[in-house]
């Protein structure tokens, strides 16, 4: 607002986080990598599966998630490609979608398993407190080349855990944002996370869980790497 007076405000970095702040739907989308739809001992879906939190569980890169025992029992990770949408989106075409694409971020989709198994939907176990940590900055899609061809690295600690690329998706980012625009309007602002590659820790045998202290990394290769210890309080 030009006429308000008072104190200039720095853009840079603002102007590419405040959206992210609050988003009005953060959506996600399950089983996207064929691979993780085995190891989950599932198939892999034929349309685009979608799923959301809310922004209460947001995180910025660095932020300590605090989990209430409760819910800690299965505690694990799944790093993402996120999307930031610019433009309103409805009812757009697959060839379209991308122009309705900020920019890029990594994420952390953070889940209870017991919570997410137990409940025959996902919500509780996907939406608690700070089970979404994206950051470290949203990278302007004008310099992302392909969206489709990013390594997906997460360490759990100092191990590496998962190591996939965005080339595995099931369904694209195009696809994913023209699928949902099908159903509902996306805003400047919205979150989506994309889908995890392989290597999550409730599949792993033995199982690999996040516990009481451990720092989470997603890397993905080009847009940054969002990293949160997790503590159990
Ligand atoms: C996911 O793909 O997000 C699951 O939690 C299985």
């Amino acid at each position: 607002d030009g006429d308000a007076g008072g104190a200039t405000v720095p853009v840079g970095d603002l102007e590419l986080l405040a959206p992210v702040a609050n988003p009005s739907k953060i959506l996600c989308v399950g089983l996207n990598y064929l691979d993780h739809a085995d190891e989950s001992g599932v198939q892999a879906p034929a349309k685009p599966l979608l799923f959301a939190k809310f922004p209460n569980a947001l995180r910025a890169d660095g932020a300590v998630v605090e989990v209430p025992k409760d819910i800690s029992g299965e505690l694990d990770y799944e790093g993402e490609l996120a999307v930031v949408i610019g433009r309103r989106a409805s009812h757009v075409g697959r060839d379209e979608a991308l122009d309705h694409v900020l920019g890029y971020v990594a994420a952390n989709d953070l889940s209870a398993r017991d919570a997410q198994f137990s409940d025959g939907q996902w919500l509780r176990g996907k939406s608690a407190d700070g089970f979404c940590p994206v950051g470290p900055v949203v990278v302007p899609a004008e310099d992302v080349a392909d969206p489709q061809a990013l390594r997906i690295v997460t360490r759990l600690n100092d191990q590496v855990v998962q190591d996939g690329s965005t080339a595995e998706m099931i369904f694209s980012v195009a696809e994913i944002i023209s699928y949902a625009s099908h159903y509902m309007t996306l805003e400047p602002g919205d979150l989506i996370l994309t889908g995890t590659p392989p290597g999550v820790g409730f599949a792993r045998k033995p199982p690999l869980l996040v516990q009481n202290g451990d720092v989470v990394t997603v890397t993905v290769e080009g847009i940054g790497s969002v990293a949160n210890r997790v503590l159990v309080v």
